[in-house]
């Protein structure tokens, strides 16, 4: 018996000991255990709640490398915020800042002399050939009147070229160009007042009111005018009488936008473009601008409807006083059908100056001649591309030099 409980007392001291070990091993694996998957846990952690699942985020969960330190609570909060809400803020417009509008032609003489060179370079080879009889004088007069410029002009500078050609007694090209030169530009005319009135009257803006068929420029000799003024150091409010299409106040808004103009527009379509017009040089007066400048539809049903409508815009911004530029807006490449269209206008607003846009995509400038016969009108500003900066104050003496070359 006692054999038997000194056994069984040797039994029970190997099992306790026994379950010792059992109890400090389960400790250690499971110490080892949370140490090795706590990095893991952290890095899929951060991943998920950073929302950006950034590669680099990602490649930490995936490769298990030891998560960086947390950050203690002074560095927490404002470091990963800060990219955060700057990604968040909604980007401020940027206001660009346009070139001003002097030496413009200059710069953009190059447009025009590539659109012209066809009709400088026909009038030269003819009057340097051999022979400069009268076909050859037909040709040149015939090459005047393809350019637009008009029959009546065309008959005039070429009896007047002839006859100081004769005079002179010389067939020294460069005398012949500069007779040329001369007899065109007096053709353009350029004593006439191409001054354009956009300068404020006290507290009052100059009001320009920008007119034409669709399609001509409109809206973007709007925008160009307004960027340019800005440039100008000039303040500029446009407003969208064509309220024909929302789109079209659109256009014209993200014109303004860019310059920081501010656009008086409609709320709904086809309301009364005379009542926003109105509206505009309002508020042109309360916010004190310098020049207001009104985009109009180019497009009616009938005729008379459009003129009907546009006597009635200029009678009612009239009541706030003068609109001081009246600006007709021609394609340069529509040639008759431009003319035309320049004669319905004046008939129903007073034109006060004309622009002729997309002269650079046209041989045809003799335009410029045969509309100020026409309306007894100067051309005062020329669009010479699509860019933003591609519209100029119209200068007769670096026109016919483009011209001619
Ligand atoms: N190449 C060239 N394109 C021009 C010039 N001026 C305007 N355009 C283009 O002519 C097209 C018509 O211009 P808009 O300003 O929309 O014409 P709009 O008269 O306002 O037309 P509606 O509003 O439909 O009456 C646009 O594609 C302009 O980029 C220019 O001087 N040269
Ligand atoms: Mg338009």
């Amino acid at each position: 018996m006692a054999r038997l409980v000194a056994s069984f007392c040797q039994t029970g001291a190997v099992m306790e000991s026994l379950i010792v070990t059992l109890v400090i091993a389960f400790v250690i694996l499971l110490v080892g255990g949370v140490t090795l998957l706590g990095p893991r846990l952290r890095g899929r952690r951060s991943g998920l709640s950073g929302g950006a699942g950034t590669g680099v985020d990602a490649g930490r969960g995936a490769t298990g490398t030891i998560a960086p330190p947390e950050p203690s609570a002074d560095q927490a909060a404002p470091a990963p915020l800060a990219p955060a809400a700057e990604a968040v803020a909604p980007a401020a417009p940027e206001v660009e800042r346009p070139p001003p509008s002097a030496g413009r032609m200059v710069k953009l003489r190059s447009r025009l002399a590539r659109s012209q060179n066809a009709f400088g370079s026909a009038l030269l080879s003819l009057l340097s050939s051999a022979k400069l009889d009268d076909d050859t004088w037909e040709e040149i007069e015939e090459i005047l009147i393809t350019a637009d410029m008009g029959a009546a002009p065309a008959t005039q500078l070429v009896d007047r070229l002839r006859t100081e050609v004769k005079v002179a007694g010389t067939r020294d090209m460069t005398e012949v160009k500069t007779l040329l030169k001369t007899d065109l530009l007096e053709q353009v005319n350029p004593d006439l007042d191409r001054t354009l009135h956009t300068a404020p009257h006290g507290d009052r803006p100059a009001v320009v009111l920008v007119v034409g068929v669709n399609g001509t420029g409109k809206t973007t000799t709007c925008g160009k005018l307004a960027r340019a003024l800005i440039g100008d150091g000039r303040t500029v409010l446009l407003g969208a009488a064509d309220t024909f299409r929302a789109a079209a106040a659109d256009q014209l808004e993200t014109w303004g936008s860019r310059v920081g103009a501010k656009t008086v527009r409609a709320d709904r379509e086809g309301a009364d473009p005379a009542s926003v017009a109105y509206e505009a040089v309002s508020e042109g007066i309360a916010s004190g601008v310098d020049t207001v400048i009104v985009d109009t539809a180019g497009r009616l049903h009938t005729k008379t409807g459009l003129m009907d409508e546009l006597g009635k815009i200029k009678r009612v911004i009239a009541k706030h006083g003068s609109v001081d530029e009246v600006l007709l807006v021609l394609d340069a490449t529509t040639g008759q059908n431009g003319l035309r269209q320049a004669r319905v206008f004046a008939e129903v607003v007073d034109i006060t100056g004309i622009v002729l846009t997309k002269l650079d995509g046209t041989a045809k400038g003799g335009i410029v001649i045969a509309v100020q016969r026409e309306l007894g009108v100067p051309v005062k500003l020329v669009g010479l591309g699509e860019g933003a900066d591609d519209l100029a104050p119209f200068e007769p003496e670096t026109f016919v030099d483009a011209l001619i070359g």
